[in-house]
């Protein structure tokens, strides 16, 4: 049986030369306190989105703070309940074939308290601390962890459920919805009282520069920049490219559209505008007031269903 061509694109072009880029100030600040920061530091824990293991992890500037791996290093891959767990095992083994030098790496829901992949994080932390030379630090029975990793991935969100669950306090760092929420390095926050153990809440570090589009992209898509900065239209044609490439057509029922998948993402957002009720009202040059169907109404459901996991459980970095 011979394969059957997929007739949708197969390759996805930004409609300007122009990169996407997001390195606001506080970026910049917050890397400059983190390095100050290091030396108090005994394991960093980088939280990353598990949609998209591989897409904007800075791995630059974490191997210049793990000290090329001289400081214990966990990746917690965030989200988890997005991801599904049937896509674990493949996200694992892609990880693994990609940074063999990556040993301790946890997937987990913050969402959910019992979630075994956040249980394990203060425990694997304190293991890796007692087996590593702590130099400067030796000499302190507490342990400071530090968070970090790009935009609106859980951080805060880890910190919070972690406290909640082992010291039974509420939560200390603020969480949104946005990327950007947390601006600078903030002040310790203690999760465990014997041994005392604090973590240190950072703001989303990306790369200065993202060179890869499609990279760029998928950190859109995911949350990472602000919806505004790629806009939103864009986020949803590229999420329609990358279902069409990887053959997933859940989005054709869900958008409840008759003719079937589709790439084209004017077409596909006005139908569902369309048989949802979708309109505003648009003033034209001559001052008349037209009825049009809202496409960014729509373009911002259809990016809401796959952000909540309403499109099926999607790894981004999967090859087609
Ligand atoms: N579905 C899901 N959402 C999460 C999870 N963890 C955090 N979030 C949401 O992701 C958004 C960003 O969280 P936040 O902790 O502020 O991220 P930060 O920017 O990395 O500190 C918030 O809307 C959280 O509610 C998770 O495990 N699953
Ligand atoms: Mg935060």
């Amino acid at each position: 049986m011979t394969a059957q061509l997929n007739p949708f694109r197969n390759a996805f072009r930004l409609p300007t030369k122009q990169r996407i880029n997001w390195f606001p100030g506080h970026m910049n600040k917050g890397m400059r306190q983190i390095q100050q920061k290091l030396r108090n530091v005994d394991c960093i824990v980088e939280i990353h989105d598990s949609r998209i293991p591989l897409a904007g992890r800075n791995s630059q500037f974490f191997d210049t703070i793990t000290g090329s791996g001289v400081k214990p290093h966990i990746l917690v891959l965030n989200k988890v309940d997005l991801l599904g767990p049937k896509q674990q095992r493949s996200v694992l083994q892609q990880l693994r074939r990609q940074q063999p030098e990556l040993k301790n790496i946890l997937f987990t829901n913050c969402k959910d308290q019992r979630n075994h992949g956040v249980l394990d994080i203060l425990p694997l932390a304190t293991q890796l601390v007692g087996d590593s030379s702590r130099y400067n630090r030796a000499q302190s029975a507490e342990h400071n962890i530090m968070i970090i990793g790009v935009p609106n991935v859980g951080k805060s969100s880890i910190i919070n459920v972690l406290r909640n669950v082992h010291l039974k306090k509420r939560s200390a760092a603020r969480v949104g919805a946005e990327a950007g929420v947390t601006r600078a390095v903030g002040e310790r926050i203690k999760i465990q009282e014997k041994p005392a153990v604090y973590m240190i809440d950072t703001p989303g570090i990306l790369q200065p520069s993202v060179t890869d589009d499609e990279m760029g992209m998928k950190l859109a898509l995911v949350g990472c920049l602000p919806d505004h900065i790629v806009g939103e239209d864009l986020i949803a044609d590229y999420l329609l490219y990358w279902l069409n490439k990887h053959r997933r057509y859940e989005y054709v029922e869900k958008l409840s559209l008759s003719s079937g998948p589709s790439d084209n993402i004017s077409a596909v957002l006005a139908e569902y505008a369309q048989t949802h009720g979708m309109f505003h009202r648009v003033k034209q040059y001559d001052g008349q007031v037209e009825v049009m169907t809202n496409l960014l109404a729509a373009a911002r459901k259809f990016i809401q269903f796959f952000r909540t996991g309403q499109l099926g459980s999607i790894n981004l970095d999967e090859h087609a």
